[in-house]
């Protein structure tokens, strides 16, 4: 499996709004550091960095003009002489609004059109860092052979991660969603529909956002119910798809303190529903905030959990791009996630 990542990461610490109070984001450079060093450490595969970002993929996914928006924000959060270290969005055109569509010119005004939450900011390094996390995206769907199965497999250790990002919005720790530029990619190169898991504990409204309406991406997301879970406007059972996309979206909402048990279930149902998709390649959003210990989720997987999450995922016999998305608890992040990834890599194997 080879394994992509960047230390432009390192740059980007930006602030967050976590019930009322204004801290440093749970989402944070160490995260990366303990990913790449439990990785390294699990002997999985050569270690890269990304290729030079295909502005073009990026534009096709996102809007150009939030792209540009996300590029410049901070030079224009500096030059307007804001003190705070993190541009972040305070009005948003919420229900009720008379022009929820109209784009306001100002930046203070465009920070709340861009994004959905305010446990999201933009500092110095926030852009180079979201772009050298597509570019892991982009490169490790590259690497996959189109014509094998799941012993091709590429891991995009991504910092920011990309989930919650949608058309023209951040939020949700999310600037762009590097696992719908991973599954573009894989379109571009000639597969006919992607399969896109997404297991981490959030819903991923971003990339549900971008692909509803599409039946070349087959979306199923397992997540904390948005009844009492955030994003909370988004993934609930009921939503599966708009017009040519109708059918090509599964939801699978779970209440507090799954365990491994009941959260495989809903896994292995997600599975037979990707299987009766015709699916040639699966790119999965790879988020290990189910685990017990996280400290802003709500499920019960353990570390011993994690290999069978990537067994059963390899189970699918396709080329795989995995893409790191959440996971806070920081001290056992690492071993998490290698889980995942030896799990992944030992069923396949043993497929071939
Ligand atoms: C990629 C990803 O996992 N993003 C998740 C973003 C969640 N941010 C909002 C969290 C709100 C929960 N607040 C927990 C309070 C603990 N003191
Ligand atoms: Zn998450």
């Amino acid at each position: 499996m080879l394994i992509v990542s960047s230390d432009a990461h390192r740059a980007h610490h930006a602030v967050e709004l976590d019930t009322g109070e204004l801290i440093p984001s749970w989402e944070h450079p160490g995260r990366a550091d303990a990913v790449s060093a439990a990785v390294a450490g699990a002997d999985l595969g050569t270690m890269v960095g990304p290729d030079p970002l295909d502005r073009s993929l990026v534009d096709r996914v996102h809007d150009p003009v939030y792209v540009e928006f996300l590029e410049t924000a901070h030079e224009r959060w500096v030059a307007e002489g804001h003190r705070a270290p993190g541009a972040m969005g305070f009005a948003w055109p919420a229900r009720g609004a008379a022009s929820p569509d109209r784009r306001p010119d100002d930046l203070l005004g465009q920070l709340g059109w861009h994004s959905f939450a305010a446990d999201c900011s933009i500092v110095a390094g926030t852009w180079a860092a979201a772009a050298d996390a597509a570019a892991c995206a982009q490169t490790a769907a590259d690497a996959v052979d189109l014509a094998a199965g799941a012993e091709s497999s590429a891991f995009a250790l991504c910092r920011p991660p990309g989930h919650h990002a949608g058309v023209d919005t951040f939020g949700g720790y999310c600037y762009l969603n590097n696992a719908a530029i991973a599954a573009q990619r894989l379109l571009d190169r000639g597969a006919t529909r992607v399969a896109l898991v997404d297991v981490d504990f959030h819903h991923g409204n971003g990339t549900q956002e971008l692909f509803s309406d599409r039946d070349d991406v087959a979306f199923c997301s397992i997540h904390g119910d948005p009844t009492w879970a955030f994003p909370w406007f988004s993934g609930h059972a009921g939503e599966t798809g708009v017009g040519a996309g109708e059918g090509f979206t599964l939801n699978l909402p779970l209440d507090r303190g799954a365990t491994l048990e009941v959260w495989l279930d809903a896994l292995g149902g997600g599975l037979d529903w990707v299987r009766g998709h015709g699916c040639d390649a699966l790119v999965v959003s790879l988020g290990v905030d189910t685990f017990e210990g996280d400290p802003i989720s709500e499920f019960a997987l353990g570390t011993d959990d994690f290999p069978a999450v990537g067994a059963a995922l390899a189970g699918l016999g396709l080329p795989t791009v995995l893409v790191l998305e959440g996971g806070y608890a920081t001290d056992e992040l690492g071993a998490n996630v290698a889980g995942v990834l030896t799990g992944f890599a030992t069923t396949a194997a043993a497929s071939i």
